[in-house]
């Protein structure tokens, strides 16, 4: 059995619940229970607040979790980053006031930063040779500036939209972030195995995202100029049609040149295209 830290409630609990589930392990969350049991998989998921998740993990109190990696570098804890989950992108970032002029890392010198980042702020000053005066602050980072706690802020941008409604301009990207899975150093083996079969369903489901499964009626004789157009595909699914001279071809087309593929294959002969999500696609 391997326990899983999840985030209780807050920005990352959907998306990884959701990715829980398309990997075929469901835990009823519903009851809002600290701990709740997969009926399906050998895993249990523990619920905490993001801050909380790197110590547990850490001290092995959870084999392994999902987490921001703004967390994992502020808190430096001793876990193993394993793998990139693709959801919850954010960049820390410091921001200065709209109508300052800015000069460079150096502007910040003798300045006060208020951030909720400490850690991850002071290691950036450090490797730019910056003296500047950090103010931890637990919340509402962007409203320091203007009611003078502050010359600056040091927070997690997404939009950019709040930096903005505060009269704010971002300058340093010093960290880019998403949620990331997260591992205990010492996992034994039957729970690295666990790991293993868990990791290999996030692969596939991330291979699967943003790619759609293309169905077409072809002539025969241009199967070749369908081939020439998607290089990618190493073999193309193919079957005959009853009407003599036609077959269905099926290839998969990532989503952001789906149009331009589409009007191509048009223009070469396709007919009755269909296209359909695909769900998983295991290499
Ligand atoms: O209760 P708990 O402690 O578990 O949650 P929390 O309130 O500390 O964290 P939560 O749920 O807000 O965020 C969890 C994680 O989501 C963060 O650690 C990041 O890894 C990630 N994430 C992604 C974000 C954002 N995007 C984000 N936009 N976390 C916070 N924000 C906030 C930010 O603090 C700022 O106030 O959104 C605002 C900026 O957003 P934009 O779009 O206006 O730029
Ligand atoms: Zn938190």
């Amino acid at each position: 059995m391997m326990r899983i830290a999840i985030q209780a409630k807050g920005r990352l609990n959907e998306e990884s619940m959701e990715l829980l589930r398309e990997s075929g392990i469901s835990i009823d969350a519903g009851r809002r229970l600290l701990l709740s049991r997969s009926n399906d998989f050998p895993v249990e998921a523990l619920f905490l607040r993001d801050d909380d998740i790197p110590h547990c993990v850490a001290a092995g109190v959870a084999d392994i979790g999902i987490v921001g990696l703004n967390e994992v570098y502020e808190k430096g804890y001793d876990v193993d980053v394993i793998h990139n989950l693709g959801f919850g992108k954010c960049r820390l970032s410091l921001a200065i006031a709209k109508g300052e002029s800015y000069t460079g890392p150096s502007y910040f010198n003798a300045k006060r930063v208020a951030t909720s980042y400490p850690n991850v702020l002071r290691q950036y000053f450090e490797r730019e040779g910056i003296e500047a005066d950090i103010h931890e602050i637990s919340g509402s980072v962007e409203v320091a500036p203007s009611v003078g706690m502050a010359d600056a802020i040091f927070d997690i941008v997404s939009s950019g939209s709040t930096l903005i409604s505060n009269g704010l301009k971002e300058v340093e990207k010093v960290l880019f972030s998403e949620a990331v899975l997260i591992a205990t150093p010492n996992l034994s083996d039957e729970k690295r195995e666990l790991l293993d079969q868990l990791l290999f369903r996030f692969q596939a489901i991330a291979g699967s995202r943003g790619i759609k499964y293309v169905l077409m009626n072809l002539p025969k004789d241009k199967i070749d100029e369908v081939v020439t157009l998607l290089p990618g595909m190493k073999s193309p699914t193919i079957l005959s049609l009853a009407q003599p001279g036609w077959c269905s071809m099926h290839v998969v087309i990532s989503e952001n040149e789906l149009w331009t593929r589409i009007e191509q294959l048009k223009a070469i002969g396709a007919e009755d295209i269909l296209v359909l999500a695909l769900e998983k696609m295991i290499k």
